[in-house]
Order: C-alpha cells, then structure tokens, then sequence
C-alpha cells in the first residue's frame, strides 16, 4: 500500500557516525554497525482507532534512528506494517456494524495524515498484512513441511509453530516460563488451549470460520495469517536476514517479537534475525498504558484539531527518553508549546553562539542511545543564550534551525 508523503530533511555539515542503541536481547548499549544500506523494520497500527499518542511516540523514536541514520551518510531501508486483518479489527467492525474493510482504509488513511503532521520520513515500503497473504501462507507451509510447525487434530485447521523448534526461544525478552505463558494469555496468545504440543506455541493460520474472512492458503486450507508470522514474512521478503534494527513498543517484546525472531530464524537457518531488537517504552495517561482495549486515548488528530502544532507534540513526546515508560499530562504539552516557541524566537535571532558547537553536541546526545532529554537541553540552552544577545556568529541561527529540523524533525 502506499506511504505517506515526506518533506525534504536538510543536509548538515560535518561527519556522524551511526547511533548506539540499546538491545534487548544484549541488554546493553551497542553501536548500530550497518553496511551501505541500514535495514529497520517497525511494527505499525493494527487500524481499527484513530493514531494515538503511544503510538506517536513509538513512530518518532524510530524516526530519529533513520534521521540519525542518514546524517551518518547511509541510505536507510525502512519497513513497517499495517496489520490490516487480525482479531481486533474484526470485532470492532462487529461491534460497530461497519465493514472491517472500510474501518481499516480510514483508519489508515488517518494515521497517514498524522504522521505527515509529524514529520515522521515515510517508510520505503508500507506493507498490508492482507497483500502479503500468499507469501505468508507459502511461509506456513514450509515451517510445516519441515517439521517445526503442526496443525491441531480438532477440524479447525489452525496450525501452530512448535517452540521446540526454536531452541534459543527466550533469548530477545529473557523471561521465565511462567512470565511467558502469563503474558502470551494477556496479549492474544492461548496458552491454554487444548492439543497444542507447547502452551508457549503461537498460531500461524488460523483456519476459515463462519462468517469471518478467509483466503486461499494452498495444502492449509482456506484461512488467514497468524500475527507473528506476518511482521517476519513482511521483514524477511524485504529486508533479508539480519535486520538492523526491529523496532515497535515494549508491549511487543513477548509474544510478538520473540515469536517472529523464532519464525524468521527457522524459516532462514540465519540468526539473530535482528541485530538490534530496540523497544519504546510506553506512553500512558492517568497512571495506566494508553491502549484502545482500555480506552484511555489521546488522539493526535484531536489534538491537531484542537489547534495543537504537531511539532508541539512532537517536543512533548521527545522530552523524556524514549525507553521509558512515562504519562502524557496538560503539563507535557504546555513545556513542548513554550519550548517550540523559544526555539522559533531564537532561531529568528541575528546571531547566536557556535552552531557547529550545538550541532555537534546534539550529534553527540542522540548518539547515545538517542538521549533527546539532553539534545532538548543543548537547544534550550543554545537558544536562551542568543535570545540574551550572546555569541556573534550569524550563521548560527541557521544551523541551530537545520539540526533540529535533520536530527530532531522538528521544524521551526
Ligand atoms: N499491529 C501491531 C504490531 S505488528 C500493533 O501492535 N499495533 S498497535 O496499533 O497496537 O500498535 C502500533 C505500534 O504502537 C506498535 O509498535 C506498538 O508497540 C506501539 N504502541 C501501542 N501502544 C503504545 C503506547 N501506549 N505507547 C507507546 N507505543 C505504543
Ligand atoms: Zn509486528
């Protein structure tokens, strides 16, 4: 399907080198050390709500790995999906009596059009669970041809992968067991259900049902994609073996990227599946995670119609570190609006202090691990010192406006 629509990122002078990043399979900081072109996948919407603010900031984060990424001179080859058929999205068109068809296109073409507001750079490729069906279906077949999938004995035709065939299962989330089989029940596993050879086993296909929308799947029968299979097929036919980076919330850690390291590496003989596996923490309002199963949603959208500027939104949602998990509060917003303000006073100054010397200090901030509570600092500060006439150099209004615009993708 198609992306959105990008805006022209200015070049800066100078050399970068590519970021560090924390993994969670490492649990450390390492330095991303891709080839010529830098691989990322990104765990998109399942689209049945309007884009929320977790979501935002999930797509930012890994916005700044990209422009990080292109600053340090490699070209960038970044995927994301679009779970257009699964679960949630069925029921919520049931519930609301509308075609799932229709709820997803909307809700589509709605995050779309916040993301452009954001300024996040589109994807290379915007890829439908739904148009990737057959190369999905093709992926089933061949984990079960080879013995590490099966499917169950009762008539329905789900098939699942077996654990067993992934012995470093647990390597990326490092949980228990019992962590797993707790989490897999709360996020749209069935660790409890009968005849399957390992509660922890995650399904592939899930057989036609009566009244549910069903697709060829060759010797599987009619049916469709399991979730974790669909993000590895999506990354594998795109990107490769060894992504640089898969990337997503850390809701996502287990099941869903634990199960699709295991289905890719499988499918491959190649592992890790991803050199980084890199996670955003959560963003939540009144003390719990926004979520649209709770409810507790602020919509960019709402905000936009509000007359909310979207980079406002954007320095809110950088303002704490990505990895942690943290809340959105008036207060969040009111700090990112007065900071956009200073910034866009001082980059209008005659002259400020070094830009070179800004430009170097945020490179040097989201280096690491992408710290953007330290770039904001450098910023702010540069920008209190032009606003009191300090430093002489003309040219650094300028380039303060083209640093924040490249490695932060705020525009002034
Ligand atoms: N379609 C799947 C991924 S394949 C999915 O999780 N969709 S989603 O709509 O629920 O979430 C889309 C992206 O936003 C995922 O990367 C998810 O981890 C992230 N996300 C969801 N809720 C939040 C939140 N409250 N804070 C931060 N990120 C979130
Ligand atoms: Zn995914």
């Amino acid at each position: 399907m198609d992306a959105w629509t990008g805006h022209d990122v200015p070049t800066l002078p100078g050399d970068a080198a590519p970021p560090a990043l924390f993994d969670s399979a490492r649990r450390t900081i390492a330095p991303t050390t891709p080839g010529g072109i830098a691989t990322m996948y990104v765990c998109g919407i399942t689209p049945y709500d309007a884009t929320h603010l977790g979501h935002a900031a999930t797509m930012i984060t890994f916005d700044l790995v990209q422009r990080a990424w292109r600053d340090a001179g490699l070209d960038v080859r970044y995927v994301q999906n679009v779970t257009d058929i699964d679960d949630p999205l069925l029921e919520r068109a049931a519930r609301d009596g509308e075609d799932w068809i229709v709820l997803a296109m909307r809700e589509t073409a709605l995050f779309r059009e916040d993301m452009e507001a954001l300024r996040i750079i589109p994807p290379a490729h915007y890829v439908g669970a739904v148009e990737s069906i057959p190369a999905i279906a093709a992926h089933v077949r061949e984990l079960v041809a080879d013995g590490a999938a099966y499917p169950l004995d009762d008539g329905t035709g789900d098939v699942y992968f077996s654990v067993a065939a992934a012995p470093r299962f647990g390597y990326e989330s490092h949980l228990s067991r019992d962590e797993m089989r707790k989490l897999s029940a709360e996020r749209g596993g069935d660790p409890e259900r009968p005849g399957k050879r390992d509660p922890l086993d995650p399904l592939l296909w899930r057989g036609a049902r009566e009244g549910e929308p069903a697709w060829d799947g060759g010797d599987l029968g009619p049916g469709r994609p399991g979730w974790h299979i669909e993000c590895a097929t999506i990354a594998l036919g795109l990107l490769g073996t060894t992504i640089d980076v898969q990337g997503g919330g850390n809701d996502l850690l287990y099941p869903h990227h634990e199960c699709s390291a295991a289905h890719a590496e499988r499918l491959t003989g190649a592992a890790p599946f991803a050199a980084h596996y890199v996670h955003a923490g959560m963003i939540g309002l009144d003390g719990e995670k926004m979520s649209k199963s709770k409810g507790n949603l602020v919509f960019v959208s709402r905000l936009r119609g509000d007359g909310v500027d979207p980079m406002a939104i954007r320095l809110g949602l950088m303002a704490d570190h990505y990895r942690s998990d943290r809340q959105w509060t008036d207060d969040v917003l009111k700090a990112g609006q007065l900071r956009l303000s200073r910034w866009r006073e001082a980059a209008a100054a005659p002259s400020g202090p070094s830009g070179e010397g800004l430009l170097a200090s945020v490179r040097e901030a989201l280096h690491r691990d992408l710290d953007t509570p330290a770039a904001l600092a450098l910023v702010d500060a540069w920008a209190e010192a032009a606003l009191s006439g300090a430093g002489d150099d003309p040219a650094a209004p300028a380039l303060m406006a083209a640093t924040v615009d490249a490695l932060l993708g705020v525009r002034l």
